[in-house]
């Protein structure tokens, strides 16, 4: 039996969708991050050492397998269940797209989205002595870095949305799935910038009934701004 310990409001949420797509069985384990400090509770960590969000156990014939990291969860279920559904073909050039972009969501884009939230909250939760200083620096950081990484990195995702109707071709795939997370998040975040590619890749997915249903079994999700 495979259970997803779904942490509320994050990247969990995908994998309940690929689960949906793939139409598997599971059952879902809750876990409430803290408001105050947005951290998973500490019983996640009875299940892995880092205790984060998503995690995947497996209860097999063999016993239980306990697996981390959404790209590792996802090569896991489509190489155990996927019956080749949701990736393309070894060797093609679909292939070679697919994997990147499975990697470059947590590689790549993900931790400057994190990035740009950490350092969004600092000045806000600075003493209000320091607080200017604090805002400086922030904005310091945001113009000579962030900023343009994150707009060198958005164009570059939307002028890709912009050849196929998915990241790795004409068909849906994993890497559509794992490259939601951090597109559901930078719709959000893009304070107003035009990105027509990401903004219907967005809608696309939220049409489809696999992701409804995922939503409706994960609960409320809302990555804020
Ligand atoms: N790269 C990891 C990131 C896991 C991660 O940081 N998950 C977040 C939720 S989106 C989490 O568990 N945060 C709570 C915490 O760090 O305590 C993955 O994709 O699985």
């Amino acid at each position: 039996m495979l259970t997803v310990h779904h942490l509320n409001n994050s990247r969990s949420q995908r994998i309940l969708w690929l689960l949906e797509e793939l139409g598997l069985p599971y059952e879902i384990k809750r876990y409430q991050r803290d408001p105050s400090t947005m951290l998973a509770p500490k019983e996640l960590k009875a299940i892995h050492p880092l205790g984060k969000s998503p995690l995947l156990t497996d209860d097999t014939a063999n016993g239980r397998l306990t697996i981390a990291e959404s790209g590792a969860i996802i090569e896991y279920l489509l190489d155990t269940y996927g019956n080749g559904r949701l990736a393309p073909a070894r060797g093609s050039a679909e292939f070679l797209r697919y994997r990147f972009w499975l990697h470059y969501a947590e590689g790549s884009i993900m931790p400057l989205l994190v990035m740009k939230l950490v350092v969004g909250s600092v000045a806000k939760r600075a003493p209000w002595l320091v607080r200017p200083v604090a805002k400086g620096v922030v904005d310091g950081i945001n113009k000579a870095f962030l900023g343009p990484q994150l707009k060198l990195h958005l164009s570059f995702i939307e002028a890709e949305l912009g050849k196929n109707s998915w990241f790795a071709g004409e068909e849906l795939t994993a890497a559509d799935v794992q490259m939601s997370f951090p597109l559901e998040a930078a719709s959000v975040r893009a304070g107003g910038a035009a990105m027509p590619n990401i903004d219907a890749f967005v809608k696309r997915i939220r049409a489809r009934p696999a992701y409804q249903r995922a939503l409706e079994k994960g609960g409320k999700f809302e990555l804020g701004s």
